[in-house]
């Protein structure tokens, strides 16, 4: 009986949490499909389209629900967990193919769990069960599946929830070992439906739980390969070429160029002397992060997600590897802008990859001080 009641509190949680997702989006798919509608026809072609449209299988832009941002929010993740029983969770997961903008003017058609970028984190804890239902979205054209990193059974799950759209799978499992993992899209073009955004985290927490800390993010870089030049105007296709040679156009934090910036959707807000924990996750398909912070440094550093090891402490930059996550916390001692970056730079300076964590509050110059 308890366990029942146990069961129902969480699923309700869940599915509140996953009906939320869909709602925002399904608001943002009506929004965009007004506005969309034809507007990057005949626009000229730079050096790299011109070469790579011959190439081209001359798909063009294909149909599917425009939407303003598939950036996923920093701060739209489940609470850190305080129960001390297993419990089990109804989960939904569902793959929508969206047509948004890697930055203004630069169309691309994203594969996404949720429609953002990565998909929506999902939080449970050592010990406990998910019934997870995988639901492949009507309007999307190809097959969709979830590997989890965080289950033991074939393919973590990919064959029991390869699905084709309109149709749904389920898949059921037990969390037998902490730490914060990728799940990802896993078909046989699986490198293409990554760098389209098919990536996420699941976190499961140890039992004992992970320490308080003020402000928690969730970040997701991935990298993808378009057959124009960054920065050029119009619908940009993959290009399968310039994904095998390892060559991308964009390297993104959360699906977008500077996304999480002050001149896209603003920045992550702290103040001098709170804590903050950092969930990175590496979609790839093939760049590894070299994740550091610029004028800070990871405190405490779990690399690989492994939750369950002691932290290394002071870190400056730490790889993150693709189908991989990080742990990473931090301390805000004195005010300033943090950027993000993953340290192979010409991925910040050429590629897009940047976020900015500010923090505000007095100066301190007894640790910092800038003399003007
Ligand atoms: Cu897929």
């Amino acid at each position: 009986m308890t366990d029942n009641r146990e069961h129902n509190d969480q699923s309700k949680q869940e599915v509140e949490l996953s009906s939320g997702v869909s709602r925002k989006q399904f608001m943002k798919n009506i929004g965009g499909a007004m506005l969309s509608g034809g507007l990057l026809a005949g626009l000229p072609l730079g050096n790299k389209s011109a070469k790579a449209a011959s190439a081209s299988n001359g798909r063009g832009r294909p149909d599917a629900p425009k939407v303003d941002r598939v950036a996923a929010d920093p701060r739209d993740i489940p609470s850190p967990i305080t129960r001390n029983r297993p419990v089990t969770h109804d989960i939904t997961l569902e793959s929508k193919d969206v047509i948004s903008e890697i930055e203004p003017g630069v169309e691309f058609k994203y594969m996404t769990y949720g429609g953002q970028v990565p998909g929506p984190m999902i939080r449970v804890r050592k010990g406990d069960k998910v019934n997870l239902t995988f639901k492949n979205n009507s309007q999307n054209t190809l097959l969709h599946n979830v590997d989890f990193h965080a289950v033991y059974g074939t393919g973590g799950g990919s064959k029991a929830t390869l699905c084709p759209p309109g149709q749904t799978k389920e898949l059921h499992f037990k969390l037998m070992y902490p730490g914060a993992f990728i799940y990802h899209c896993a078909v046989p073009k699986l490198d293409e439906h990554i760098a389209s955004g098919m990536y996420g985290m699941i976190v499961v927490e140890p039992q004992e739980g992970l320490p308080e800390v003020d402000h928690e993010f969730y970040l997701g870089q991935h990298e993808t390969y378009t057959n124009k030049d960054a920065g050029e105007k119009g619908f940009h296709e993959l290009d399968t070429e310039a994904m095998k040679s390892e060559d991308p156009t964009y390297v993104l934090l959360n699906g977008e160029k500077k996304a999480l910036t002050e001149e896209r959707y603003g920045a992550m807000e702290t103040e001098v002397g709170d804590t903050a924990r950092i969930f990175m996750v590496t979609g790839g398909p093939n760049l590894t992060s070299s994740f550091h912070a610029i004028g800070n440094v990871w405190t405490k550093a779990w690399r690989e997600g492994a939750i369950a090891s002691e932290p290394e402490e002071y870190v400056q930059t730490c790889h993150v590897a693709p189908g991989s996550c990080g742990i990473f916390e931090m301390d805000f001692p004195v005010p300033e802008k943090s950027f993000l970056v993953d340290h192979a730079l010409s991925r910040y300076n050429h590629k897009g990859m940047l976020g900015v964590i500010k923090v505000e509050g007095k100066e301190q110059p007894h640790i910092f001080d800038p003399q003007s």
